[in-house]
C-alpha cells in the first residue's frame, strides 16, 4: 500500500484528504496538536477503509520534534509516497499599523516554517519512492487583499517553495503540486477571527463557498495522475469569488 503523510489532518481540506486517499488504499501518517481528533480520526479511517495509520501528534513549529519524529519512522513506515503540506492558518485580519506581533508569529512559524520543518525531514524518504510533493498554497499566495497582508505574505512564500521544490526535485523523478484554494468553509476563519463562531459564519453568508471535498477531489485528480504529469498548480476557486478578498454575494451565486 501506498503511504502519505498529511499535516493537519484534524480538521478541513486535511481532513477530507484523509478520507479521500484513504478510499483509495492510502495508509496515512496523520498529524496535528489536538490528539483527541487524531485517535478518533485515526479509529474512524481503520474501521472504515481498512487502511493502516500512524498518528504524528507533533507541532510542526518545532523542528526538533519534527526531526526526531521521521528519523524514528519503522522500516514500515518510512517508505512515504505523498507529502500533503496542508497544515497552515490565518491569525486576525487588519492593517499592518493595527496588527498583532503574535498572530504575525503563528502564521510565520506554521505557514513558512513549518511546512519547511516536514518538508525537509520527509524528502529524503519521497526520494526513495520517486513520491509526490502537495503544498496547499492559496489564492492569497497569488494575489493580496486590504488587511491580509502577512496572511498573503505566508502564502506567497508558500507559492515560491512550491516552485523551488519542483525544480530541485524533478530530476529526482519526485513530482510536486500546489493547490491553491479561495474561499474553502472549514475551521479557517474560526481560527483568524480568534474564536468568534458568529463572526466566522458571516464570512460564508450569502454566497456559495467552496466545502473542504472540493479541494480534496483536486488534490486526487493531481496525484492520481500518471507518473509522467505533473500538475503544476491549480487555483481553485468558488465560482461567486472573482478574486481574493472580492465575494459577489446575495445574488443566487
Ligand atoms: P482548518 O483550521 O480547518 O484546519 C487546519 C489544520 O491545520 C488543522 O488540522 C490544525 O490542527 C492544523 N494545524 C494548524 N497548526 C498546526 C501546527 N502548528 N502543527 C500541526 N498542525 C497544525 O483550516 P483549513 O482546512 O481551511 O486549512 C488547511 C490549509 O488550507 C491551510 O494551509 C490554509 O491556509 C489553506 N487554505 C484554506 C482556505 C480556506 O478558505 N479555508 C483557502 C486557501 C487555503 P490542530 O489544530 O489539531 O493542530
Ligand atoms: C484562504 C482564502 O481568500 O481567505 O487562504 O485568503 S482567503
Amino acid at each position: 500500500m501506498p503511504i502519505a503523510l498529511i499535516t493537519g489532518t484534524t480538521a478541513g481540506i486535511g481532513a477530507a484528504s484523509a478520507k479521500i486517499l484513504a478510499e483509495n488504499g492510502y495508509d496515512l501518517i496523520l498529524n496535528g496538536r489536538r490528539n483527541d481528533r487524531l485517535e478518533e480520526q485515526s479509529r474512524q479511517l481503520t474501521n472504515q477503509y481498512g487502511i493502516q495509520t500512524k498518528i504524528m501528534h507533533v507541532d510542526i513549529r518545532d523542528h526538533e520534534e519534527v526531526e526526531k519524529y521521521i528519523a524514528n519512522l519503522s522500516s514500515e513506515w518510512n517508505s512515504i509516497d505523498l507529502l500533503i503540506n496542508n497544515a497552515g492558518l490565518a491569525a486576525g485580519l487588519s492593517s499592518i499599523e493595527s496588527g498583532s506581533i503574535d498572530h504575525w508569529n503563528r502564521m510565520i512559524d506554521t505557514n513558512i516554517k513549518g511546512l519547511l520543518h516536514v518538508t525537509k525531514y520527509v524528502t529524503p524518504l519521497l526520494k526513495n519512492t520517486k513520491g509526490h510533493i502537495v503544498n496547499i498554497g492559496s489564492i492569497a499566495g497569488k494575489e493580496v487583499y486590504p488587511n491580509g497582508n502577512v496572511y498573503c505574505g505566508t502564502k506567497h512564500m508558500v507559492d515560491a517553495l512550491n516552485k523551488a521544490m519542483r525544480r530541485e526535485l524533478a530530476e529526482f523523478g519526485v513530482r510536486v503540486t500546489s493547490i491553491n484554494p479561495g474561499a474553502v468553509e472549514t475551521e479557517f476563519s474560526v481560527v483568524r477571527l480568534d474564536g468568534n463562531f458568529e463572526k466566522a459564519k458571516k464570512v460564508y453568508n450569502g454566497f456559495e463557498n467552496l466545502v473542504a471535498q472540493d479541494i480534496a477531489d483536486a488534490i486526487w485528480f493531481a496525484v492520481s495522475r500518471p507518473k509522467h504529469v505533473n500538475i503544476n498548480e491549480l487555483i481553485i476557486m468558488p465560482s461567486a469569488q472573482p478574486a481574493a478578498g472580492e465575494v459577489i454575494r446575495n445574488k443566487g451565486l
